[in-house]
């Protein structure tokens, strides 16, 4: 089959995407076996994707199965169909395709035994890749919820409640409860549909914003002590001993990097995370100028322009001193930058 690729900067509910979504619904059409996965480490544009994804299957009267290299966090597990989710390091088919959810390549599933299979890539991440044998790239959506919810529409399957709910997820988590850069008129406009389609917005914030597992608290309060600000850069970090103290998972980390964001001043944040492996990973976020995608890039890792991440070799204090100059010169170039403009101006 030819490979078709669209990588749009289309905001939502446009028609631009109409070749991608028609290739995809064709492949589904014709096909009757599908695996649906998305990143290592699923967050709840990942979970609530996949499950999404997973009932437009099987409404269209397809099998599904949905497998993930991690556990499904414990926030997104009270969502609908959330147990049907296996966890495996390697899946076995056949398939007629198999469909990766936000994923820059087959390696970041960290599943084995895809190899084989024809790809379809369905992504919104500024780093996105055209990977696979079908590619739906969409920069400006605010979620890949948002694109499943696209084929929906599409296919002409009405949204359930639990499909509507799995998406709503999506687009509350992925938008940070509506306050990131990409946050737009449409992104309500969607948030209303699913409202109006059944997805309760107040059981699902809570279920995701106050289920907080008394892990993720201690270990926030191990980073906290850890916070540091110089000028617009913060930064803080854990120790693996920080995490084994805290009786943490990989899990618990997620957002911590926000808190170091929300400090009065600051522009662009970093939290550093030490890995067994003496190894630590990165997570870069960014209120404004400074594309912090940018660095990760440069530094073998990916993401968005205001939130991206990548894995430095340790010992944690050369990566803390690596990525502290890296975002102070980030800093000065987009300083430089603005007053360039306000000269010409
Ligand atoms: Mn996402």
């Amino acid at each position: 089959m030819k490979a078709i690729t669209s990588i749009a900067g289309s905001a939502p509910l446009r028609d631009d995407a109409d070749e991608p979504i028609a290739a995809i619904l064709k492949v589904l059409g014709e096909g009757e076996r599908f695996l649906v996965c998305s990143h290592a480490g699923p967050d709840g544009d990942a979970v609530g994707s996949m499950l999404a994804m997973g009932m437009l299957l099987k409404r269209m009267g397809k099998h599904a199965d949905m497998v993930s290299a991690d556990r499904v966090p414990i926030v997104f597990r009270a969502l609908p169909g959330a147990d049907r989710i296996q966890t495996a390091m390697r899946v076995h088919g056949p398939y007629d395709a198999v469909i990766l959810l936000e994923c820059d390549g087959v390696e970041r599933t960290r599943l084995q035994g895809l190899e084989s299979f024809f790809h379809i890539n369905i992504d919104h991440h500024a780093s996105g890749v055209a990977f696979a044998d079908l590619n739906w790239i969409d920069r400006e959506a605010a979620c890949v919820g948002e694109m499943v919810y696209r084929l929906f529409r599409s296919a002409g399957v009405a949204l359930t409640p639990e499909a509507a709910s799995c998406i709503y997820t999506t687009v509350l988590t992925d938008t940070g409860g509506f306050v990131y850069g990409g946050t737009r008129a449409s992104t309500f406009e969607l948030a209303r549909e699913l409202v109006a389609a059944g997805a309760d917005p107040i059981r699902i914030a809570q279920q995701v914003y106050f289920s907080t597992p008394i892990s993720k608290l201690l270990l926030l309060g191990a980073a906290l002590k850890n916070l540091h600000r110089e000028g617009r850069v913060a930064w803080l970090w854990i120790s693996q001993e920080d995490m084994i103290r805290s009786c943490a998972v990989e899990e618990d980390c997620e957002g911590i990097v926000n808190y170091a964001l929300s400090t009065a001043e600051v522009e662009v944040a970093a939290f550093l995370r030490e890995l067994e492996e003496k190894r630590v990973r990165v997570s870069l976020r960014s209120k404004g100028r400074v594309n912090v995608a940018a660095i990760a890039g440069r530094l073998g890792g990916g993401g968005h322009e205001n939130a991206a991440g990548c894995t430095l070799d340790g010992p944690l204090s050369r990566a803390k001193e690596q990525i502290v100059e890296e975002l102070r010169a980030a800093l000065a170039c987009a300083r430089e930058r603005s007053e360039g403009r306000n000269l010409i101006a």
